[in-house]
């Protein structure tokens, strides 16, 4: 049986029916971001320079991205301007383990701690700190921190735990293939103080059947990860995945642990790529069919090659998945730190307050209650 990892990312919507199962992002030079040293660890190995591991993120001295607030269903949903009235995220630190982050994103301009990264330069032992060395050169991971922590400024979008600070954690390359160790990683998330990890990494059986089988036989190590960090007082959510399958009952760890999110669309109707079932603990916005207006718009590099015909603007595209509703939850996580609540104590809270918390999961039919993050903070 072949189990290969996975983004949980709607461009997943198509993903299991097309391959390429992410858009292949090629790093180049972007002169909307004026900045003098903002290569990455990638280009910077080509020229053959060292990257600068111990830099900050460069000050862009341009930033001009048109205020998509108007596009941010996602937030309506589930009430987060109300519930920033009461928190922000300031001084909580999520954990963000994924493809990177951009660090030159204006979005976070210094909101990041503690990076760490499985894509290192040559003859650097992995893994290895340093902001540049945590820097994304996919989208993947980038998209998922906006929809945490992007700031809440009039420009572009924000996240739901817009003061919130970034650990970024880089176990997935340019390609989106996952090539770090998620235990290690999870445990230094822990280890560093994080108050929310969250995944967006699925699994894809190649054969067999699937419910019947194990989905995690090579993953104990990182389920006993997310146990510590639970026990630890961290709070992990993770996405429920995009195979249409009952991902989340695949391990009984994940049960207490973590909070398992699904997906749903604008139309509040379960997004059809959403893995579901008894286990999942709630749903959140994850973007419909893979439509502007549908989908969830959220920050990318901002020197990526293409830039999303949604948006029309560097640095922010349109993605669907349960990789994107995950974070959603993640930034409540974020809120309810800042309000002393943290771990398994703020994912009862998280649980308790969703809206349809309480009526049972009929597997096919439902995600799970929905989440509500104005209830969750009150
Ligand atoms: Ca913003
Ligand atoms: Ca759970």
């Amino acid at each position: 049986m072949h189990i290969s990892r996975v983004l949980a990312t709607g461009l997943g919507v198509f993903a299991l029916a097309a391959a390429p199962l992410l858009a292949p992002s090629a790093l180049a030079a972007d002169p909307w971001l004026v900045t003098e040293s903002s290569s990455s660890s990638e280009k910077s190995e080509k020229k053959g320079k060292k990257p600068d591991r111990n830099g900050k993120a460069p000050r862009p001295q341009s930033y001009d991205a048109p205020d998509f607030s108007d596009k941010m269903w996602n937030l309506e949903d589930i009430g987060s301007q109300l519930a920033n009235e009461t928190a922000t995220g300031k001084g909580a630190v999520v954990a963000v383990i994924d493809t990177g982050v951009d660090v030159h994103h204006p979005e976070f301009e210094g909101r990041f701690v503690s990076p760490l990264s499985w894509v290192c330069p040559k003859g650097v032992p992995v893994p290895c700190g340093g902001l540049e060395n945590a820097d994304d050169g996919h989208g993947h991971g980038t998209h998922v921190a906006g929809t945490v922590a992007a700031a809440d400024d009039g420009k572009g979008v924000t996240g739901v735990a817009p003061d919130a600070t970034i650990m970024p954690i880089r176990v997935g390359d340019d390609d989106g293939a996952i090539v770090g160790d998620l235990a290690a990683a999870t445990r230094y998330a822990t280890e560093q103080g994080a108050d929310v990890i969250t995944i967006s990494i699925g699994f894809i059986l190649g054969t067999g059947p699937v419910i019947s089988n194990p989905v995690f036989p090579l993953d104990d190590e990182w389920a006993q990860s997310v146990q510590e960090a639970a026990d630890a007082g961290v709070l992990v959510t993770l996405a429920a995945g995009n195979d249409g399958v009952p991902y989340c009952g695949q391990g009984e760890f994940w049960q207490d642990a973590a909070l398992c999110v699904g997906a749903y669309g604008p139309d509040s109707d379960p997004a059809v790529y959403s893995g579901w079932g008894y286990e999942i603990d709630l749903s959140a916005p994850g973007g419909g069919l893979l439509t502007c207006e549908g989908g969830i718009w959220s920050t990318v590099p901002m020197d990526l090659d293409e830039v999303d015909p949604c948006t029309n603007t560097p640095g922010y595209a349109v993605y669907a998945g349960t990789s994107m509703a995950a974070p959603h939850v993640a930034g409540v996580g974020a809120l309810l730190a800042e309000l002393g609540v943290g771990g398994l104590e703020a994912g009862q809270r998280i649980t308790d307050t969703a809206r349809g918390a309480g009526i049972p999961t009929a597997p096919g039919a439902l995600t799970g209650p929905r989440l509500d993050a104005a209830a969750a903070v009150q």
